[in-house]
C-alpha cells in the first residue's frame, strides 16, 4: 500500500505508526499497551521472564517493520501481561541505522509503540565500554548521549528538548531495583565498522563512557513522541584500543550470551517496578 511506504518522501510516518499500532491492537487483541521494550543484543530473554505472552507476531507482518538484520535478533513483537496488569509491547526487531534504510525505519517501532498507547519506552542495546572497570556482562543505565550519526529522525523544524531524555525518574526506579547500576553517557556512531582506536578515544574526551549503534535516533524519537525513556547498555566488549584485544563480531555475541540470564532477570524486575 503506497499510503503506508514509510520511503515515500510524501508519507506521513506518524500515519504508519498508528497503522501498525491498529494491526497489533488486532493481531494481539490488546488495543492499549502501557510499556514498550526494544530488546537489542544479550537482552532477549528478558522477553520470557517479564510477564505472560499473550500473543507473538512476526515484525515483518507488521508494516514499516522488517527482517531483523543480526543474529541474536528475534525478529518478533510481542504482546506481555505483567504481573501487575500492565500490558508490554516487547519489539525484538529493531532497524539500525548502518542498514541504509533511512531513519524513518529506525524510528517506526518507537513510533509504533508510541501509538500503541505506550507512555514508557525502555531501550536496551549491546554496547562497547569506555571505562576499565566495565568488564563484558555488565549492564549500564544511559544516562544521556551524543549522536555522531549526523542524521535525525525529526523532520522539518522539529526543534525537540533533549533535557532529561534518559528519564532521572526511571533511572532512580531502576536503581531501586539494582542498586549497584553504574551509568553513563552513550555515543552512538553509525557503524556498522567498530570505532577505531582513535574514535574511542574521542568520544572519551568528548564526554562519552559506552560506544553503540543504535537507541540514540529512537530515543530521539520517543521524546518528539512525548515518552519517557529508560537506556540500558550490556557492556559486551571494551570498546576498541581500551583493552589490547581486538574486536570480533563473534566474542561480542558470546559475551551477550553469557550475560543475558543475568541481566534480562535484572531488566524484568525493573520493568515490573515501573
Ligand atoms: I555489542 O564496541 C557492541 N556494539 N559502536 N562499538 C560500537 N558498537 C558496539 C560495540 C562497540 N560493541
Amino acid at each position: 500500500m503506497a499510503e503506508f511506504d514509510l520511503d515515500l518522501a510524501e508519507t506521513n510516518p506518524f500515519d504508519v505508526a498508528r497503522e501498525a499500532a491498529r494491526q497489533i491492537a488486532e493481531r494481539s487483541g490488546v488495543e492499549h499497551h502501557d510499556i514498550a521494550l526494544t530488546l537489542g543484543s544479550g537482552w532477549a530473554k528478558a522477553a520470557d521472564l517479564v510477564g505472560e505472552t499473550t500473543a507473538v507476531i512476526p515484525a515483518t507482518e507488521i508494516v514499516g517493520f522488517s527482517r531483523p538484520a543480526l543474529e541474536g535478533h528475534v525478529g518478533t513483537l510481542r504482546s506481555v501481561l505483567l504481573p501487575n496488569g500492565k500490558r508490554a509491547l516487547v519489539i525484538g526487531a529493531r532497524t539500525h541505522f548502518y542498514e541504509g534504510k533511512g531513519v524513518r525505519r529506525v524510528a517506526h517501532s518507537v513510533r509504533t509503540a508510541a501509538a500503541a498507547g505506550a507512555e514508557i519506552m525502555v531501550l536496551t542495546n549491546g554496547a562497547g565500554g569506555i571505562r576499565e572497570s566495565w568488564t563484558p556482562g555488565t549492564p549500564v543505565l544511559i544516562s544521556d548521549h551524543i549522536n555522531l550519526t549526523a542524521a535525525s529522525p525529526l523532520e522539518g523544524a522539529t526543534f525537540v528538548d533533549l533535557t532529561d531524555l534518559y528519564s532521572r525518574r526511571l533511572r532512580a526506579l531502576a536503581r531501586t531495583v539494582e542498586p549497584g547500576l553504574d551509568e553513563g553517557v552513550y555515543v552512538q556512531f553509525r557503524g556498522p565498522q567498530f570505532e577505531s582506536p582513535a574514535e574511542v578515544q574521542m568520544a572519551k574526551i568528548i564526554g562519552g563512557h559506552i560506544v553503540g549503534m543504535s537507541t540514540v535516533l529512537e530515543a530521539i524519537a520517543a521524546r518528539e513522541a512525548g515518552m519517557e525513556v529508560l537506556g540500558m547498555s550490556l557492556i559486551t566488549n571494551l570498546a576498541a584500543g581500551i583493552s589490547s584485544e581486538p574486536l570480533s563480531h563473534q566474542e561480542v555475541l558470546q559475551a551477550g550470551r553469557d550475560a543475558e540470564p543475568v541481566i534480562s532477570t535484572v531488566l524484568a524486575r525493573i520493568v515490573q517496578a515501573l
